[in-house]
């Protein structure tokens, strides 16, 4: 048992109960004081809270605000060694890692400096309780921001661990917009160092407009490259440059792994070390150890490995599951970690076997046990994946890949986003908003959804707004097997999960937090194609929870978009 020897390990396997109401308990103490967080004791964090918190439920609030500002630019960049042209962030890519403490108020303003684009900025997995109008979707929480303009994004981080920031405007993110995010907090294994975020990405030489449009019309296409930390050698190996990582022999690591890809699915490893996994997206787990680490797009693994190897250079290897994704230059999409004091930093090392697959992993406990009520399964709704079908073009008599989530492919109003709806009390939603209501509060929601059996193509699905319960996936029709095959006993939860090809997903989660919740597929080609609904939790509670009076910026919007030379094109999102 991890820290059965140390001062916190009565907090663990406490139980409280989900269904507690977030305010009786938010300020209840249950770490015990003294306990402060260090290399030995990473499962301390104040003296009222610690890794046996559930943050879901229960945070500090430091009363700080941390404060960043990016500002977009339209501008050229070669993140491996190809010129291509990039909507970068403060200059680079991927964006600046914002840093906050758990508890924090983070507040970044996003300056659009691009001509022709607008945009907006969403915060994967920030659960954004209270703060909906925060959440940086465009057509649902807000309208974009249109080029010269600029929006202050405040919200709280209530959660701890690692996630990533990027834009949501159609496939814009695609185009650089996206950086890390750290949330420093407790974890469930020390470590000596925390080395931040290696996000890796799929890399397409034309721009992810164009590449959306092949997708559209003739399907994915196949990514040219990845990039980890925005950067790798070109497939002939004649130009850009590994990231190094620098280790010193002996010491203990915490590194934040981040898939910020737009198609393409990695298993990654580290030539000759074993992770412990101790965090998989913002809930911290029981760890496990693993030499390979299947990531799907979004999602996240903290992971803490030890440098007690010979002191050498290792391989760090991403390699495309060609089962789920296509990459010219798979088999090559490295970085390097180096020992101090090695004679060459150019690794020899050969990678261990590992079998392909599209699939989560599978050993994901979450260290804050929660469960769900079976007896609530009875009231699952299905929601049948659709697609690819298509659809007539607007603009060219070409046919484009269309998917959806409840029979129609998603398509918001980048003028009359949700949230407008709410604060209108309008309730005349528009069929393609593919709006679901849940009305009720602190109820079990639980969702089958289910690919077509003939189509065997996963997708990661990502719900804003919550960690969602992940009670089974499996191939085939879930009917079939039905809800002998779910768990309710503390199954994973986090807030990116695969479907399988030709499969199921169950998902569940409590109506803890009004707003309109976009479920999406989170292949940027799939999205964009109309894979996604939007559950408009709880709206009678929406105007006295969340600040509705920034909509009032959707005049800026509404003014240059007539003037733009581009029009939306696909779902928006
Ligand atoms: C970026 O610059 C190019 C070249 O000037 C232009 O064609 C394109 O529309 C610009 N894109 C955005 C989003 O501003
Ligand atoms: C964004 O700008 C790019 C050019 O950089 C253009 O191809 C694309 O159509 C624009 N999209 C929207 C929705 O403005
Ligand atoms: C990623 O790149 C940034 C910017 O170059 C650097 O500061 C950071 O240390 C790198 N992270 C890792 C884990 O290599
Ligand atoms: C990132 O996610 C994408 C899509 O889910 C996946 O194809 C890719 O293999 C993932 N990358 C890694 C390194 O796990
Ligand atoms: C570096 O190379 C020298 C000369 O070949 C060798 O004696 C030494 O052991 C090497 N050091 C390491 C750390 O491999
Ligand atoms: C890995 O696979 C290769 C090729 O199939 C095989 O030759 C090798 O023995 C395997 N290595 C291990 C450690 O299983
Ligand atoms: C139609 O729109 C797409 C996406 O903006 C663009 O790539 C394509 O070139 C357009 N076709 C024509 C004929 O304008
Ligand atoms: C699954 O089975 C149900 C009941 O037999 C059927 O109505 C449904 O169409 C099937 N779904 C798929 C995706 O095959
Ligand atoms: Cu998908």
């Amino acid at each position: 048992m991890f820290f059965s020897t140390l001062i916190c390990s009565s907090l663990i396997g406490s139980s409280l109960a989900a269904v507690l109401p977030r305010h009786e308990i938010r300020d209840v103490a249950t770490a015990s004081p003294g306990c402060t967080n260090g290399p030995n004791s990473r499962q301390c964090w104040t003296d009222s809270f610690s890794i046996a918190t559930d943050s879901e439920t229960s945070w500090p609030v430091t009363g700080k605000t941390v404060s960043y500002h990016l500002e977009i630019t339209n501008t050229t960049l070669a993140p491996d060694g190809t010129p291509k042209r990039m909507m970068a962030i403060n200059g680079q890519y991927p964006g600046p890692t914002i840093e906050a403490n758990w508890g924090d108020t983070v507040s970044v303003t996003v300056q659009n400096s691009m001509q022709d684009n607008g945009t907006t900025m969403h915060w994967h997995g920030i659960m954004q309780s209270g703060t909906n109008n925060m959440d940086g979707v465009s057509g649902v929480t807000e309208c974009p921001i249109p080029p010269g303009g600029s929006r202050t994004y405040t919200f709280l981080a209530n959660q701890h661990g690692t996630t990533w920031y990027h834009s949501h405007l159609s496939a814009q993110y695609g185009d650089g917009v996206v950086g890390p995010m750290v949330i420093h907090g407790p974890a469930t294994a020390d470590y000596d160092e925390d080395l931040g975020a290696l996000p890796f990405s799929d890399l397409y030489y034309p721009t992810a407009w164009e590449a959306a449009w092949s997708s559209e019309t003739q399907g994915p296409p196949t990514a040219d490259n990845g990039v980890i930390n925005g950067t790798n050698m070109n497939a002939a190996g004649t130009a850009g440059a590994y990231n190094t990582v620098t280790l010193k022999k002996g010491k203990k690591y915490r590194l934040r792994l981040v898939n910020m890809s737009l198609d393409n699915h990695f298993k990654v490893s580290l030539d000759g070390h074993q992770f412990t996994v101790i965090e998989a997206d913002f809930v911290p787990i029981n760890p496990y150890q693993a030499d390979w680490l299947f990531m799907g797009i979004g999602q996240r693994y903290d992971v803490v490995f030890t440098a007690d190897k010979d002191i050498d250079s290792y391989w760090f290897r991403a390699e495309v599951q060609t089962g789920c994704g296509a990459n010219a230059n798979n088999g090559k999409i490295r970085s390097i970690f180096s020992y101090e004091g090695a004679n060459s930093t150019i690794p020899t090392t050969i990678g261990s076997n590992y079998t392909q697959s599209c699939t989560d992993e599978t050993q994901l406990v979450p260290y804050f046990a929660k469960n769900v009520p079976q007896d609530q399964f009875i009231n699952a709704k299905t929601l049948n994946v659709g697609g690819p079908t298509k659809v007539a073009a607007t603009n060219t008599s070409a046919s484009l890949f269309r998917w959806s989530l409840d029979g129609s492919p998603i398509s918001v109003d980048w003028e009359k986003p949700t949230l407008q709806y709410v604060k209108d009390g309008d309730q005349n939603y528009a069929s393609d908003l593919c709006v679901i209501e849940l009305p009720d509060a602190d109820a079990w929601s639980f969702w089958v959804i289910q690919s077509p059996v003939t189509f065997a193509v996963p997708h990661p699905i990502h719900l804003h707004g919550h960690d969602f319960f992940i009670l089974g996936s499996g191939s085939g029709n879930f009917t079939s097997v039905g809800s002998s095959a779910l768990n309710f006993q503390n199954p994973p939860r986090r807030d990116v999960a695969m479907l399988p090809g030709a499969g199921w997903l169950v998902i569940a989660f409590l109506t803890n937090n009004p707003g309109a919740w976009l479920m999406h597929c989170h292949i940027a080609w799939h999205v964009g194609e109309g894979f996604a609904v939007q559950f408009l939790e709880r709206a009678g509670d929406i105007p006295s929870t969340v600040d509705l009076s920034g909509l009032d910026s959707c005049a800026a919007w509404d003014d240059w978009y007539p003037t733009s030379p581009y029009k939306k094109e696909d779902s928006g999102l």
